[in-house]
């Protein structure tokens, strides 16, 4: 993958002028900051207050007339909106400005493409792209070009080839879209493999979810010691990445994945449906999020994490609240946020402060449900003893002519999967 200009560098290559319907405030930063993740400078921003975005147009039509003035005194070169326009809103817009528009999830598309890594990361993305375009009856260079097969310069919003290159373009999208989901279905079942593996070790799964930069994998990195790729940029893991953690004897699985944002463009969410897995089938997840925002911040990111977990099904999966970033905090702010998230743990990644309380309330969360189990496993099942070690620290053991007789105290859904060779019952 090609890097990507710098907007500091010089004089950036696409030059946006940032808009955005809201119903209050004229805050646009994490359009901002989505923005300069994909390369691309902001030069100047609107805001019109409203309720909905006007059906045709985003903005009224008084208000595109202002836009159109300011754009162009800005020399911007591109409009950037902080909503996924509907292809009418898009065409429409565009036509009033004559200058090309790119809408928030066109950005975050953008963002994914340049971070993904692995083949199963570019498929994914490909899918949701080619998914986006098709709406929009966009060429297929928009995502060719990525994979290194561009026609030439183009930028995000640049338009490709003329009307009459659109049909085929969209039968060949059709197809390859059916290739994706079909290598996709595949790599969902290689994952589904991997996992029955690891939930064969028996293991706790625990699953680190949260916004985009509020920590994850620099926690991952401290809890675990595994070296996963940290940047203060948003959306930089795309793969998932799993780590075995000892606490108190016991081992646990702990599991970094893609971060969440606001207005999530679905597209992802579906071609995103073998990682994001991950999170819906851990045993618990901590919700990452970055305590050095403001309080009306950290409820709305929060929210729009809750609101993909439900999304996703793991709305349900049992939760911590992790308050990273501590060492940002005054004495204030750390006592605002004991009051108001009395159950989170606060902690700093970075520093390390409050990750030995962090690890102490993991494994207490699995703690709380330990059973006392009675297994039978037979001679021919040794892995299967070293595991119950892993899991369980202490255990009894007691040779008979069957199999070994194990007795330990073991988490719920641990001992769950251990049923086959309990002799107690449970
Ligand atoms: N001050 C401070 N910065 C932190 C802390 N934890 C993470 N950061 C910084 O926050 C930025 C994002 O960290 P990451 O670990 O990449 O965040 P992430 O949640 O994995 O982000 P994505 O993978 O993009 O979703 C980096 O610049 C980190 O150095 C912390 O405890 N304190
Ligand atoms: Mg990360």
């Amino acid at each position: 993958m090609a890097s990507r200009p710098e907007p500091e560098s010089g004089r950036a290559k696409q030059r946006a002028f940032a808009i955005g319907a809201l119903p209050e405030g004229d805050d646009l930063s994490e359009l901002r900051e989505l923005l300069h993740t994909a390369g691309v400078a902001t030069v100047g921003q609107l805001v019109q207050h409203r309720e909905k975005p006007h059906p045709n147009l985003y903005l009224g039509p008084g208000k595109v007339d202002e836009l159109k003035t300011l754009a162009k005194a800005a020399d911007a070169n591109v409009v950037a909106v902080d909503d996924e326009l509907s292809p009418r809103q898009e065409r429409n817009l565009e036509r009033e400005l004559d200058m090309p528009v790119i809408d928030r999830t066109a950005v975050i598309l953008d963002i994914f493409a340049g971070h993904a890594h692995t083949a199963e990361g570019k498929l994914q993305v490909e899918l949701a792209q080619l998914e986006y375009n098709m709406a929009r009856m966009r060429g297929l260079w928009t995502h060719l070009e990525r994979l290194g097969a561009g026609r030439g310069v183009g930028g995000i919003g640049t338009r490709g080839p003329g009307e009459s290159q659109i049909e085929t373009d969209r039968r060949l999208a059709r197809d390859r879209i059916t290739a994706l989901r079909r290598r996709l279905d595949h790599v969902k079942a290689n994952r589904a493999v991997q996992r029955a593996e690891r939930e064969r070790a028996h293991l706790p799964n625990v699953a680190l979810a949260g916004y985009t930069n509020a920590g994850k994998s620099t926690l991952l990195n401290a809890l675990t010691g595994a070296t996963v790729g940290v940047r203060d940029r948003l959306f930089h893991t795309l793969d998932p990445t799993t780590r075995t953690l000892r606490l108190q004897g016991r081992t646990y699985l702990m599991t970094d994945t893609v971060g969440f944002i606001r207005k999530l463009p679905h597209q992802l969410v579906d071609a995103f449906a073998a990682t994001l897995e991950e999170t819906r089938l851990a045993d618990l997840v901590l919700h990452v999020v970055d305590a050095s925002e403001p309080e009306d911040e950290l409820v709305a990111m929060t929210r729009a994490v809750d609101d993909v977990l439900e999304e996703i099904h793991a709305g349900s999966s049992p939760r911590v609240l992790v308050l990273n970033k501590a060492d940002k905090l005054d004495e204030e702010r750390r006592d605002e946020l004991a009051f108001r998230h009395p159950d989170a743990v606060l902690v700093s990644a970075i520093t390390g402060e409050g990750l030995d309380d962090l690890q102490e309330r993991v494994a207490a969360e699995f703690e709380r449900t330990l059973r006392d189990v009675e297994l039978l496993v037979p001679y021919s099942e040794g892995g299967t003893l070293s595991d119950l070690h892993d899991v369980a620290g202490e255990l009894e053991r007691t040779d008979t002519p069957d199999g070994v007789l194990v007795t330990a105290r073991l988490p719920a859904v641990i001992a769950d999967r251990f049923g086959r060779y309990s002799v107690n019952g449970r």
